[in-house]
């Protein structure tokens, strides 16, 4: 986030858009409802009504893979009514030119045909959202600034609605470019905010666990960057090619150059797109460790496991969403031969120098988690200022890049990071695959409040088995009417890679022409169904939102066969 998530009760307009944030991030979802009691207004973009749009001022609906238009039509409408912040634009930012290009033909009416999401609501929400109006009660930051209205202070909230998409990068620029047309960052209670998934995801991404950095976001092929942190590491150099992304790993395994894996913490058996060829990939490997608190359905697959101990059995830091990196105490002893993470790396990498000839070559003999933390602090100049002892209590907040510094609320104040704001001018791109006669409807996918990705620590817990026990899709009366189905009976989703049953569960929480499947449920596992052949240019990420499908219903084919 580029912002804190207390913030976000300050705000005077909250945009959401492709982030379920009442069950994905439930606590977060709490500071937009305070904020929208306190008088805020809510404006969410989503193709499903989800629990945020109960408290919504507006709910604009587009299918999936069919917001950008939106966005580009609500940057339309602030530069034709003049709400952009032009002395923000002309202070802070570049090329605003040829990003304006880029939205001129795009009017609410062609977005309207589109989207089907009505022209006026694009407008309102525009309106909302650049001069930051609430529905009632006084802004703590309006002030006259040349503007017609006052301008209160915005924030974007997104999650993988947006980033899980063919044109995901595109849409996460588009985002920014509003942001700072609207001159809603910098400042308290703005900005542009991915709300990160996984409790420590954030910490192992500054950390370097992206295959194009080293730790801090420094790019392996910016060579006085990697020289001084292999100089801190005591090694000569270290290797400058970017390495390959998840998905990239996998089509690897097919064409024969990735022969070994160590997964560590993830059952893409379950979580990759394609789950029939992941398996096929997965048997080719010559050798596969599984390093896991559980034995999933990848360790399955896996020639050794590792037992792993399990975030309540360790210590070390966790970064939060908000960047804020926090100390981790174990409250209870690791069962059995299970070991912390970093423990079992440790030794096999000492084990490797050994037989490689070359022991002691670089450190692996800590003797704590704090003493990584003096390594992390000397080599990530983000994390510079940080160590245990500093942490006790609330944490830091990266950049912190001396023992002195307090930490950052927010980022970009006064300056970006990178100097000037860069505009990108933005094009429309549709999902990868669009549904046809064949495939008429667009699968969605995502999660449930009760449970956790591929379910192998929730769907262990009585209570929250209890609560929501087995799979279910989402379908509209209509999509439902179609075909006979009747709430509860069970349905078949077929895509262009394999099919799953599942139980039908039918309402509008979907729009007509859409379905939803969580991908938590081993019986019908969401991936079966989705692509794995077109992925972000740039980020690499599969389209998990949009795939083309379509739903039979058992019984009608037999009832119908019964009467022939
Ligand atoms: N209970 C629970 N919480 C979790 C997790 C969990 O498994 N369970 N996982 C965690 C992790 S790792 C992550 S990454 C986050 C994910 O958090 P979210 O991204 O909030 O979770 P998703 O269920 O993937 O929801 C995506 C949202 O995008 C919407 N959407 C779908 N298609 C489109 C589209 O084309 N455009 C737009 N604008 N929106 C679209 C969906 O309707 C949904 O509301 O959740 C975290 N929190
Ligand atoms: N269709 C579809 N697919 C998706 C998504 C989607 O929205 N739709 N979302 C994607 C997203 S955002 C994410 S983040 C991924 C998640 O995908 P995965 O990370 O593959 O799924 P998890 O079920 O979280 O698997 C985590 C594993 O780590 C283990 N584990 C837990 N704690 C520890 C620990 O401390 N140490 C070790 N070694 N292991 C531990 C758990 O037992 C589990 O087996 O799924 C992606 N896949
Ligand atoms: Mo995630």
């Amino acid at each position: 986030m580029t912002n804190s998530e207390q913030e976000v009760r300050d705000a005077d307009c909250i945009l959401i858009t492709g982030s379920n944030t009442g069950e994905s991030h439930p606590v977060l979802s709490y500071e937009v409802i305070r904020a929208v009691k306190k008088g805020a207004s809510l404006v969410v973009i989503d193709p499903r009504a989800i629990s945020m749009t109960r408290h919504a001022t507006l709910h604009l609906r587009p299918k999936p893979g069919h917001d950008m238009h939106i966005f580009m039509a609500m940057a339309h409408v602030i530069i034709r009514e003049g709400w952009a912040d032009m002395d923000f634009i002309e202070a802070r930012t570049e090329e605003f030119e040829t990003f304006k290009q880029s939205v001129m033909e795009t009017t609410p009416e062609v977005a309207a045909l589109a989207t089907g999401v009505p022209a006026d609501k694009i407008e309102e929400a525009a309106r909302l959202y650049a001069l930051g109006q609430r529905q009632s009660g006084k802004s703590i930051y309006a002030e006259g600034n040349g503007t017609a209205e006052p301008r209160g202070h915005s924030t974007i909230l997104y999650a993988m609605g947006i980033t899980q998409r063919s044109n995901g990068t595109d849409l996460v620029h588009m985002l920014a470019n509003l942001s700072m047309m609207a001159g809603q960052i910098g400042k308290p209670s703005t900005g542009v905010n991915p709300l990160r998934g996984q409790s420590n995801v954030q910490g192992a991404c500054d950390l370097g666990g992206l295959p194009n950095v080293l730790p801090g976001y420094q790019k392996v092929f910016d060579e006085a960057k990697r020289k001084a942190v292999a100089e801190k590491w005591g090694v000569a150099d270290l290797p400058a090619k970017v390495g390959l992304t998840v998905v990239e790993m996998g089509h690897g395994m097919a064409e024969g150059h990735v022969r070994a894996m160590y997964v560590m913490g993830e059952n893409p058996l379950m979580s990759d797109p394609n789950t029939n060829l992941v398996e096929q990939e997965f048997r080719l490997l010559d050798f596969m460790i599984s390093q896991d608190i559980f034995l999933n359905e990848t360790g399955q697959l896996a020639h050794v496991v590792l037992p792993a101990a399990s975030s309540l059995e360790k210590d070390g830091t966790f970064t939060n969403t908000e960047r804020r990196v926090q100390m981790l105490y174990p409250v209870v002893p690791p069962p059995g031969q299970a070991k912390a993470d970093w423990e079992i790396v440790a030794a096999i990498a000492q084990k490797f120098d050994e037989k490689m000839g070359r022991a002691g070559h670089v450190k692996w003999n800590f003797a704590s988690t704090a003493e990584i933390m003096a390594e992390v602090a000397a080599v990530t100049p983000i994390y510079g200022g940080i160590s245990h002892q500093r942490l006790a209590g609330d944490g830091l907040q990266w950049p912190c890049p001396t023992p002195e510094h307090p930490g950052t609320q927010y980022l970009h104040a006064g300056k970006f990071s990178r100097g000037l704001g860069k505009f990108f001018p933005i094009k429309v791109t549709l999902p990868y695959e669009q549904p046809d006669e064949e495939y008429p409807l667009i699968l969605t996918t995502g999660r449930v409040l009760y449970h956790y990705h591929t379910g192998t620590m929730t769907r262990r817990s009585e209570g929250l088995d209890w609560r929501v026990p087995r799979g279910y899709v989402e379908v509209n009366p209509v999509d439902a009417a179609a075909i006979d189905l009747l709430d509860g009976g069970t349905v078949k989703i077929i895509s262009r890679r394999g099919e799953v049953r599942t139980q039908a569960r039918i309402g509008e929480r979907v729009p007509p022409g859409v379905v939803f499947l969580s991908f938590h449920w081993k019986e019908a596992p969401a991936n079966i169904l989705t692509q794995d052949e077109k992925l972000d240019p740039i980020a690499k990420i599969p389209e998990y939102k949009a795939n083309a499908v379509r739903l039979e219903n058992p019984k009608m084919k037999r009832t119908k066969k019964a009467k022939a």
